[in-house]
């Protein structure tokens, strides 16, 4: 959470009360940084749990623009697509050019493998057509952009004519978001005797084998991968590392990643970020908020898993959500690889949900470009579409990889890297996969209990599991079957009685008593019934999440405060939240009377027959936006009872 410190609030709540006009001088000539900051921190929409992402490899994509194919170095391209190791021509004019045929998909976040300048060379027979061995993190990769076009971000700030600009803006005309794929912990491996040869835009900054300003670490290759120094000092592949004790190599980084934010990145997914200390990360993405508050962050802690203490702590507390590894390798496991426990593999990683903060936020998938994809391990069609529709409708936010929807698979050597990379061949708008994501996503946007609610489990066996969604008034029921038809003789659905349609099948089911009786699943079934309650309005919504407070039965956590949205420290008046799971309270609060003032509040327990438990801190202060939406992320203070 931002607390607001007093003579900030006051600032800012001077500054929102001013006319529009005045505020749009202030945003085109602002006085600092700060100042702008807080404008943009107050008003904009930040929530990203409704996205559906897409990812993509863009070499491997669409080849929108042949004469960019051959690149700096025409050796590492293979027009004929034989060789894995190079480049095969996908470029930004190719994800320009599918745009709509992503947009049709329900895709609302497209998250493409890195832009920048990639080292020209072979290493292990491979290109760097992955995007992870830069040369320049100020430049885009010349072979994505037109041929001849000017590579640099500084250079092009002004005319904001490359195709990425393009790109960017026909992205946003379609209301979707672009995912940066950015890396901070290293640049290349050793190349015809180069390693690690780093450019500040052009100019050369540093070099592994002159290393005069100590811009990487020289500890050889990681030895232990239990040991923690040597996982975040050591070598990975041999890629040089960063130093990241060096503050000129942290100013390049965050000058080179805050100019892509400045060209409309709206969004950004870190590489490799357990092999850097936290406190990196902390002021990584404490510089990035304060450049951008409204962009969204999550990074990769490979086989990150809710038993894992240290990935848990960076879930917590570095800043940014983590791809969600643990819940991705027991869906493979309990629907790729027909493990013998099968759903409950699913359900033991979603009730350790409270281990995390924001488990709402957790990017969720089943595959990617570093472990074969989910049909290499059961090619089954059916399968697939049981596997989407989970992590559509379950909570985290969904990243589909690229060509699922078209049942994109190469097997050989068991699909592993770099087989899970083919090229894109074909764009059917009408597979069975590509309508159920369509449909699926509709309803993320929709129902709000997919999005940010709570998640409930219903009925379960090895073959079956059918869970509930809940927010407010608003409910999505779910059942999928990974085994034969069968039927299941009742199972609680928490949705108004009457006739439910359901989103995938257009099916119909009658509810009676929030049940359904006698429920009918097919082979590899999957059934969406969605129900969405009156959304909260308001001039300015507050998303408030109250972490790490312990409740009982009966006892509700209620936001209570100075004004009268929140109750006029009335406690029987507060604004209630909701129950996500045992460490996480959660609640959009509407604000109109005091929209753009300052107000004071805190948290409290009401429980049913005792007195109410107050947190024992003087109370918080923010200043409300005087519209749009915004977070609050607070942490309980443990209360005193009398
Ligand atoms: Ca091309
Ligand atoms: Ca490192």
């Amino acid at each position: 959470m931002v607390t607001t410190p007093p003579s900030q609030a006051s600032e800012a709540q001077y500054k929102v009360e001013q006319p529009n006009a005045e505020l749009e001088a202030l945003v085109q000539s602002p006085p600092s940084d700060t100042e702008i900051d807080l404008e943009f921190l107050y008003t904009r929409d930040i929530e990203f749990r409704q996205e559906t992402i897409y990812f993509l490899v863009v070499d491997r994509f669409f080849d929108g623009d042949p004469n960019n194919s051959e690149g700096p170095n025409p050796e590492l391209y293979d027009p004929s697509a034989q060789d894995w190791g190079k480049y095969w021509g996908g470029d930004l004019q190719g994800v320009i050019e599918k745009l709509d045929y992503l947009k049709s998909m329900g895709v609302t976040a497209i998250w493409l493998t890195p832009l920048f300048e990639q080292i020209e060379d072979l290493f292990i027979e491979s290109a760097a057509i992955h995007g992870y061995w830069t040369k320049d993190f100020k430049r885009l990769n010349p072979r994505f952009i037109r041929e001849g076009e000017e590579p640099s971000l500084n250079k092009t700030q002004e005319t904001r004519n490359t195709t990425f600009d393009r790109l960017i803006e026909e992205m946003h005309k379609r209301n979707m978001k672009l995912i940066l794929d950015i890396v901070c912990n290293h640049s290349s491996p050793d190349v015809s005797g180069s390693k690690g040869e780093l450019y500040d835009d052009g100019v050369k900054i540093a070099d592994f084998n002159n290393d005069e300003k100590n811009w990487y670490h020289h500890y050889g290759e990681v030895q232990n991968w239990e040991d923690e120094w040597q996982v975040q000092n050591c070598e990975l592949c041999g890629l040089a590392t960063f130093n990241e004790n060096n503050s000129e190599y942290r100013n390049y980084i965050k000058a080179a990643i805050k100019q892509w934010l400045d060209r409309g990145v709206d969004a950004l997914r870190v590489d490799t970020v357990k092999h850097m200390p936290i406190w990196f990360w902390q002021e990584f993405t404490g510089d990035m908020y304060a450049h951008k508050p409204d962009v969204f962050i999550f990074g990769e802690w490979i086989y990150s898993h809710p038993s894992d203490d240290r990935s848990v702590e960076f879930a917590n507390c570095s800043g940014m959500s983590i791809l969600d590894f643990g819940l991705c390798v027991a869906i493979r496991a309990a629907l790729g690889q027909g493990a013998e426990g099968g759903f409950h593999l699913i359900q033991e990683i979603l009730d350790q949900d409270s281990r995390y903060s924001g488990a709402t936020e957790l990017i969720t998938f089943i595959d990617n470009h570093d472990m074969p994809r989910f049909q290499s391990l059961d090619p089954d069609p059916e399968m697939l579409k049981v596997a989407i529709a989970l992590i559509m409708t379950s909570r985290g936010i969904p990243c589909i990889y690229y060509g699922t929807e078209q049942y994109l698979h190469d097997d050989s050597n068991g699909g592993n890297d770099p087989y899970n990379r083919p090229m894109m061949e074909n764009w059917d708008l009408e597979t069975e996969v590509y309508r159920s994501i369509r449909r699926l996503s509709g309803v993320r946007r929709l129902n709000p209990a997919i999005s940010m609610g709570s998640q409930w489990q219903k009925y379960i066996t090895p073959d079956v599991y059918c869970y509930v969604r809940r927010y407010q008034e608003s409910r999505c029921f779910v059942a999928l079957n990974r085994g034969d038809a069968t039927t299941i003789p009742e199972v609680d659905t928490e949705l108004p009685d009457g006739e439910h349609t359901c989103v995938v099948t257009r099916n119909k089911y009658e509810v009676k008593d929030g049940k359904i009786y006698n429920l009918n699943l097919e082979t590899r079934g999957v059934i969406v019934l969605s129900h969405v309650g009156d959304r909260v309005k308001g001039q300015t919504i507050v998303r408030a999440q109250l972490n790490g407070v312990m409740t009982q039965p009966g006892e509700t956590v209620v936001v209570v405060g100075d004004c009268p949205e929140l109750g006029n420290w009335d406690i029987s008046k507060a604004y209630p939240l909701e129950y996500v799971n045992s460490n996480t309270w959660f609640g959009e609060i509407p604000f109109d009377e005091s929209a753009g003032k300052l107000i004071t509040y805190k948290y409290a327990l009401w429980r049913e027959g005792q007195s109410p438990l107050r947190e024992n801190i003087t109370p918080r202060r923010w200043v409300v936006a005087n519209e749009g939406t915004v977070k609050w992320r607070d942490t309980w203070v443990t209360g005193r009872e009398s």
